[in-house]
């Protein structure tokens, strides 16, 4: 039996006796995973019920839920329950909404790493974000092995973040792993946000004293096919410390849009830069870098139909179109995945 208490759930007066509580470990394309008294266990939302709504109560990582329970197959998930801190991808253009992407934790950490990945500016734009989330905001320097003087480092973060702890750590020589730990608490929720690569899940695996997550040295191994590490996921130490881990800002959506912009369409503005005329509109111009890069298929024509259309809605801003791209293909999958859920439900 598991203690949904110990899963930082503090709902028990608002609920009915006969109601089943549960909390979203792993979002997985088509199902959840979740924890309950049962213990842990997979499900799918009861279609009639999430469809209709909005995507906003969708369940996100660490949402507690209410369930009916099935011993035999996925469990349905009836009902979100409240937040008490949460992140959204929003979306302002038109019907779609925002959807959570994590819920209920107690703090944010900002990972930044202090080889390459260190930037000032951007811990400021992170620091807004996890103001606004409702949890208690920290900062983690990470891989201070890598660096000669991780002080200067930590002195710089202090003064842009002021009145949030920072603290730099070696997964390698464990230096500032205590200091973590001693921030985290029982029943609590931390979550771990940063660029892929900063040493998220390797730090979740030394607090944790287990192999919990895999880490980058894995992933390059299995990135034929196997999605493990693009999930966000909550895990729980022995120590019942609860930490969400996330794949990456960008994957989930609370990237640097401007980052994400060049690495979204860099391809096309660099065929565009290329073209013979700097005025030319790509339709029947000689020497058009972009028809030559349909013609002989380096550009997909989905990809530039897809870029086009973006540029025709007229967006001001440029990140806004790299951003409202990601998010109509995420809702398109995951409503797609649900669905297939929903009907499959019964075969498996
Ligand atoms: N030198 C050094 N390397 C680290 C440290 N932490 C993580 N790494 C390496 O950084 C890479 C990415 O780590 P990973 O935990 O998968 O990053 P994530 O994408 O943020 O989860 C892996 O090769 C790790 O071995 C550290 O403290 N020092
Ligand atoms: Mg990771």
């Amino acid at each position: 039996m598991i203690n949904i208490e110990d899963y930082g759930f503090e709902y028990k007066d608002v609920i009915e006796a006969s109601d089943i509580p549960a909390r979203i470990t792993a979002v997985h394309k088509e199902r959840y995973t979740m924890v309950c008294k049962y213990g842990e266990i997979k499900g799918i939302l009861k279609s009639g019920l999430y469809f209709n709504g909005s995507y906003a109560d969708f369940p996100a990582v660490g949402d507690f839920v209410l369930i009916n329970y099935n011993d035999k197959g996925d469990s349905l998930i009836i009902k979100t329950l409240p937040r008490k801190s949460y992140f959204t991808r929003s979306n302002n253009f038109g019907k779609l909404g925002e959807q959570a992407i994590a819920a209920n934790f107690d703090y944010v950490f900002i990972l930044m790493s202090l080889n390459k990945d260190f930037n000032i500016a951007r811990l400021e734009r992170y620091m807004a974000i996890a103001w606004q989330s409702g949890g208690i905001p920290g900062v983690i320097l990470t891989k201070a092995d890598l660096c000669q003087d991780a002080e200067s480092y930590v002195a710089e973060a202090e003064s842009s973040a002021p009145g949030v702890d920072v603290i730099s750590v070696s997964a390698l020589t464990r230096d500032g792993i205590d200091r973590i730990k001693s921030l985290l608490k029982p029943r609590k929720t931390a979550i771990f946000l940063g660029s892929s690569g900063v040493g998220k899940s390797t730090l979740i695996n030394c607090i944790a004293e287990e192999e919990l997550m895999k880490t980058g040295d894995i992933r390059q191994e299995d990135s034929k096919g196997r999605h493990t590490t693009t999930y966000r996921q909550l895990i729980m130490t022995k120590e019942k410390f609860m930490i969400i881990d996330t794949p990456g800002m960008r994957e989930i959506g609370l990237w640097d849009a401007m980052e994400g912009l060049s690495e979204a369409f860099l391809d096309i503005s660099a065929l565009e830069k290329s073209c013979r005329f700097s005025d030319c509109t790509h339709t029947k111009e000689p020497g058009c870098a972009i028809i030559e890069a349909l013609e002989n298929g380096s550009l997909s024509p989905d990809r530039w139909k897809n870029y086009q259309k973006l540029k025709n809605e007229n967006l001001r801003s440029e990140d806004k179109m790299a951003y409202l791209r990601m998010w109509r293909e995420k809702i398109r999958t995951m409503e797609k995945s649900q669905r297939h859920a929903y009907k499959n439900r019964n075969k498996r």
